[in-house]
């Protein structure tokens, strides 16, 4: 057993937490505990002065993490085979709670120790563009069955989701909320679950799968578990806003083939801080990964809704016998993903349309990186965006997505008879029709062809890429995403590039602060002159435009 000496203060964690609970409990997070029920209702969270202390608060819990985090991976690092011993020095390092508290947070890979202090029923901003408040949406008396499944979620952010649809909903609009649990394990998730959200609400129900579906299949059973007139999914971490169900509403009383959108607004996964999301609409790249898209030109209204070619893929409002006519989602897709580009497609080729409504905010918390398994399914994505791409890039794309991502041609997309003869009965439009009519920016797209990895199972190595014809080197100082990528001096200083290759999926070029070089990123349209812009965007180690070959 080695003994290292740690300079990690390991108070920093417990006291700054702490301290800014008692201290910082304001408005937007915790009331003080000395007022009473009444008192709390009438204080408003803007009195607390918010702003600065959201600030400190958030710098704060950041300063604890990365403390917490520090301290973890330094123990992590100690080589012993013995697992006692080094749970021992962990104890010594962390004191329990806070030991205990930051395997939570690594469990969930967003800030569950905060979560559990916040208020289930705090405020959040009311973000809305400036009328939304004065519009009106008469005439629907269609009740809501929210669905919302969730696997292994943190009780608290799935606690705050309901608590969030009951305080900011209209009375009576709501039929039910169906959470549809798929094979969860974790404790506070069972029988005391039922408890705490008795507490919240009656009209909430819990089903129970033993086995687990995967999202797209629980939200199929959610759906046909349900009676509300019309559906809205959410993903199980969510905050809906202020007169969030009013404006979906009103779009499918317009147009029963619409589906509607909320703006997905951002919940930080450390500090659990509420902002507005830009105005931006949806689409993919050939990789068939989900991306934002710039809007076109500038929107007439900031309050009206507008077209999107595809969307996020959590968060809607549908009429409940349209989607159920339209096909509901594809049996046989499996854990997550490529769902969203399937429904997206599916709803505008057969007739229908995808709606983003600016006056309806729903928060998401957004997290680095998935923090549940798979079952041992493999990259989900891919072999559901192969059933997808067999369904719907006919006349001849799907080679668009062989080329961006040439191990889908291998995997056999399996039956789908029942899928095809759906697109026959609804006699919808070809993939040409959709790429002229609904997202014709998506043939601007680029990918990047790569490499087999060839034996190297996963490796990381610091380099640095150097452009043939400038004898400049790709610059690696990006502050935040969508920063486009620039070259440099070589001799200048700055960090080196890691290249990640995990297992035989494809390899991505790590700029550093979880950016990766993406092809396909928003940017990818400013360079003009037919050639490519390359930007800084979130790594998300799926290829696509994130791939690239090391040669
Ligand atoms: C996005 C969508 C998500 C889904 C996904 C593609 C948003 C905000 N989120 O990813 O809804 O469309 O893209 O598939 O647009 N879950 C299960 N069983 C599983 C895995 C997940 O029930 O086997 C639940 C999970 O607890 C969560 C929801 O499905 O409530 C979505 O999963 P996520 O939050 O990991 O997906 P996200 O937001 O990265
Ligand atoms: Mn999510």
């Amino acid at each position: 057993l080695k003994i290292y000496f740690l300079d990690v203060p390991s108070e920093q964690f417990s006291i700054s937490a702490d301290a800014l609970i008692e201290n910082g409990a304001d408005g937007n997070y915790i009331l003080p505990t000395d007022l009473s029920q009444q008192e709390r209702k009438q204080k408003k969270w803007k009195e607390f002065n918010p702003a600065r202390k959201h600030k400190d608060l958030g710098e704060n819990l950041k300063t604890a993490n990365l403390h917490a985090k520090k301290k973890f991976a330094a123990v992590e690092s100690i080589e012993t085979d013995d697992a006692l011993g080094r749970d021992a020095l962990l104890g010594m390092i962390l004191s329990d709670d806070d030991a205990a508290a930051f395997r939570e947070n690594e469990k969930h890979d967003f800030n569950v120790f905060l979560s559990n202090k916040i208020r289930l029923d705090r405020n959040v901003p009311d973000v809305r563009p400036p009328g939304c408040a004065e519009k009106s949406y008469p005439g629907r008396e269609e009740k809501v069955s929210v669905i919302i499944c969730f696997h292994n979620e943190a009780a608290s952010a799935l606690l705050r989701t309901v608590q969030s649809i009951v305080t900011r909903s209209s009375a009576g609009l709501i039929e039910e909320i169906l959470l549809i649990d798929d094979a969860s394990d974790l404790e506070d998730l069972g029988e005391s679950l039922l408890a705490r959200l008795r507490a919240i609400t009656l009209v909430a129900r819990v089903v129970r799968q033993q086995v687990r579906n995967g999202l797209i299949r629980s939200r199929i059973r959610g759906a046909r578990e349900a009676i509300g007139a019309v559906l809205i999914f959410l993903d199980s971490h969510c905050e809906v806003n202020v007169g969030w169900l009013e404006p979906l509403l009103f779009e499918i009383a317009l147009d029963r083939t619409a589906v509607a959108c909320p703006v997905i607004d951002l919940i930080h996964a450390e500090t659990l801080e509420y902002s507005a999301s830009p105005t931006v609409r949806g689409g993919f790249n050939w990789g068939l990964h989900f991306r934002w898209d710039s809007l076109p030109s500038k929107v007439p209204s900031k309050t009206e809704p507008y077209t999107t070619p595809a969307m996020a893929g959590g968060l809607f409002a549908v009429e409940r016998m349209r989607f159920i006519e339209i096909g509901e989602y594809d049996e046989a897709m499996d854990i997550w993903g490529g769902e969203n580009i399937e429904f997206s497609l599916r709803v505008w080729m057969c007739g229908g349309s995808i709606k983003i409504v600016p006056c309806s905010r729903v928060g998401h918390i957004f997290r680095s990186q998935r923090p549940y398994g798979n079952d041992g399914k493999g990259d989900t994505q891919l072999t559901n965006s192969v059933r997808l791409a067999h369904t719907w890039l006919d006349g001849g794309h799907i080679t668009k997505f062989f080329d961006a991502r040439p191990e889908a041609r291998l995997i056999q997309p399996g039956d789908l008879s029942q899928r095809l003869s759906i697109k026959k009965r609804l006699g919808c439009h070809s993939f040409q029709w959709y790429l002229d009519n609904v997202y014709p920016e998506a043939t601007q797209n680029t990918t990047f062809s790569r490499v087999d990895a060839g034996g190297a199972s996963r490796f990381t190595h610091k380099f640095k890429l150097r452009h043939l014809a400038s004898e400049m080197c790709l610059n690696t100082n990006y502050q935040s995403k969508n920063d486009r990528a620039t070259v440099t001096d070589c001799d200048s200083k700055g960090k080196r590039l890691t290249l990640y290759e995990p297992g035989d999926s494809s390899r991505a070029v790590v700029l550093g602060k979880k950016l990766c070089l993406d092809g396909g990123g928003e940017c990818a349209d400013s360079a003009g002159g037919g050639s490519v812009a390359v930007c800084a965007a979130k790594c998300h180690f799926n290829g696509g435009s994130q791939a690239w070959i090391y040669s």
